[in-house]
């Protein structure tokens, strides 16, 4: 009998503690997903991100299998020709018989398949029927059952362990997809979902509980420069400063040095994401800053997809008119710079009254004259297919925060597939887009993980999540006080819905309060949580899985043994030393500072040497310390 290996989880290169006790030349990793390569939603993400690192560990023996989508492969995949020789001749007997599986060869090496959400699920229960000689994995990423009956009106939480699935299945008209993820979880060797929250869902309504927790990860990116995420944020947000202008021609009677952009992103799920209790908040924010007479403007933000037949033409209008008088101010400032020159030529200083001409003022006239409005800016950029019966839109209309001057609050709807780079209204990306914001409002009622508030955090946006989403659980879990961080969590749990909106309106209202300083001061903090979301530190859980899957098909040659760094047990980031107790005290670290000295760089130098503080009080354990464990 052969030796059995030991597998240790400690073995992820990069890391400091790390020790390399094995090796996998003869085991080989398929990960199965109908989102590689083809991005629908957050697998996507997921399996985008950690290639990188599962590459780095498992070299030429991983491969990731999705769907051909011809315009994907175009743009995403590289083609190569295999060179293993067992794949080889595995492509060439599929291709010659119409796509079969058979994996024939001698000496079959040790497969992992690890097989995401229940659409590949299918693959795995084959596997298991037939017998292969594979170990399986199966990671759900939210539940069926479960993302259907939150979207319902359900009390989900507080009702699991009574669902009677089959039933429920069967009244959503997904029974039979329902019993394919159950059977893909019961068939597997090791199951996992993202969070603890979906653990606890997954043993209601799949009726197994997972092996494993395993956290959603990003690929964290480090500047040299410590504020070169600061820099970027002004430079994106001029970008949707630029929008805004556009947007708002004839109406721009708020000052943008004082408007906060908020958001929300993610898959057009109205009230399992939040959407509803944010646009409730709104109306009541919009409320506050009336009554209290406040000069900040707050513009939200609704990115999700929905059916659309292109973008309306009044959104298209604002733009044009934005560009026609930037032009219109370059011609002027390029007349008058030729008069000044020709002044100049001649030796005289130019006389001033005479600078702008007659033709200038009739330029700049019919300049202003375009930018008459009798409509209010468009609360939607989008013609939209299913208009009155939209949930977003029809909100809007019961609030009726329709971009009026009055208004403190304004909403602009975008209903994109995703940002592009390309787009004529709004050209930038998704990142540059939350690079340039304030804040990500992500309320959601479901949300096994929720990668939109963890993108916010690596890029040092602050964010509000919930305490029934994956990462607000996990960053509650792993921060002694999350708020001070720029980590809002909201309370969907034990709180009823008009008392979670009150909560959100108040997280809100007090972040419209804070200075520009005390902002600079929690962006920083919020990106010091970076490597908490590294896929360098949750890749870890993924590589448990693996070991766990391979020690249990094939126990006569690899023995799993769980280490520390997969218990529950873990690193705690603590409040941050500077952190005063109250956002109104949070000056001290800079004595003479003024408003207007509020938009000078040098503001960062102090809060630097404070970061600095924070940083060694944060890494200090972190290096000593198990990393955060996340299985129950
Ligand atoms: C970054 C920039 C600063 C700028 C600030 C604006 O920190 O480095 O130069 O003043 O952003 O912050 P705000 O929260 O007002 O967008
Ligand atoms: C799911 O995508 P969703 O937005 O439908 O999977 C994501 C990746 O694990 C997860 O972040 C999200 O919460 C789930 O809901």
């Amino acid at each position: 009998m052969p030796l059995a290996r030991s597998l240790s989880v400690t073995s992820l290169s990069g890391l400091e503690d790390g020790d390399e006790e094995f090796d996998l030349e003869d085991a080989v990793l398929f990960e199965i997903a109908w989102e590689v390569a083809n991005k629908v939603g957050g697998i996507y993400t997921v399996i985008q991100t950690k290639a990188r690192l599962t590459s780095e560990e498992w070299g030429e023996n991983y491969f990731l299998v999705g769907p051909y989508v011809e315009s994907n492969v175009r743009t995403q995949v590289e083609l190569i020709e295999a060179t293993n020789p067992i794949l080889k001749r595995t492509i060439e007997k599929m291709n010659s018989s119409g796509c079969k599986f058979a994996a024939q060869c001698e000496e079959p090496p040790h497969i992992v398949a690890h097989f995401h959400e229940w659409l590949a699920g299918l693959g795995l229960v084959l596997c298991r029927q037939r017998q292969l000689p594979i170990g399986t994995i199966f990671t759900t990423h939210a539940t069926l059952l479960g993302r259907y009956l939150c979207a319902g009106n359900v009390d989900f939480y507080n009702n699991l362990s009574e669902f009677n699935v089959d039933k429920e299945a069967g009244d959503r008209q997904i029974y039979h997809r329902y019993c394919l993820e159950r059977a893909a979880a019961h068939c597997a060797h090791v199951f996992t979902t993202v969070s603890q929250i979906t653990a606890i869902e997954a043993e209601h309504l799949l009726k197994r509980k997972p092996d494993i927790v395993t956290p959603n990860g990003l690929n964290v990116k480090k500047f040299s420069a410590m504020h070169e995420f600061q820099n970027l944020h002004a430079q994106s947000k001029n970008r949707i400063q630029e929008f805004i202008r556009g947007h708002f021609y004839g109406h721009l009677d708020f000052n943008l040095d004082k408007c906060l952009f908020l958001f929300i992103a993610g898959r057009y799920e109205f009230s399992n994401k939040g959407a509803d209790i944010f646009l409730e908040a709104l109306a009541r924010l919009n409320y506050l800053l009336r009554v209290n007479h406040s000069d900040v403007t707050v513009i939200a933000f609704f990115i999700m997809p929905a059916r659309t037949n292109n973008f309306n033409v009044e959104t298209l209008k604002g733009q044009a008119v934005r560009k026609q008088l930037w032009d219109t101010a370059h011609t002027v400032k390029e007349r008058f710079g030729k008069k000044l020159y020709e002044s100049l030529l001649v030796g005289q200083l130019p006389d001033v009254s005479k600078m702008l001409d007659k033709e200038d003022f009739t330029i700049m006239k019919r300049a202003i004259f375009a930018t008459q409005r009798q409509c209010q800016p468009p609360v939607c950029t989008h013609n939209m297919l299913e208009d009155s019966s939209d949930p977003i839109l029809n909100s809007v209309r019961r609030i009726g925060l329709f971009n009026s001057s009055a208004d403190r609050v304004k909403v602009i709807i975008f209903h994109p597939e995703f940002l592009s780079s390309t787009s004529p209204l709004l050209p930038m990306d998704y990142e540059e887009f939350v690079r340039g914001c304030h804040l990500g409002v992500f309320p959601s009622y479901y949300e096994p993980w929720g990668y939109t508030p963890a993108e916010c955090t690596v890029m040092g946006i602050p964010s509000i999540s919930t305490n029934l989403s994956g990462f607000g659980c996990f960053m509650e879990e792993h921060i002694a006080e999350p708020s001070a961080y720029g980590i809002y969590i909201l309370d969907r749990r034990f709180r009823g819905v008009d008392e979670s909106c009150n909560q959100l309106t108040s997280f809100l209202f007090q972040f419209c309060k804070q200075s520009r300083r005390q902002r600079i001061i929690q962006r920083n903090r919020t990106e010091r949580l970076s490597d908490l979301l590294d896929w360098r530190y949750l890749g870890r859980y993924y590589i448990a899985a693996r070991h766990m899957a391979l020690a249990k098909a094939f126990p006569d040659t690899y023995v799993y043994e769980p280490q520390e760094h997969t218990s529950t047990t873990g690193f705690r980031y603590p409040r941050p030393a500077s952190v005063p107790p109250s956002p109104a005290l949070s000056r001290h670290s800079s004595p003479h500072h003024s408003e207007a000295e509020e938009n000078d760089d040098d503001e960062h130098y102090d809060e630097d040497l404070e970061a600095e503080k924070d940083r060694v009080n944060i890494r200090q354990p972190f290096k000593n310390r198990s990393v955060p464990g996340v299985n129950g």
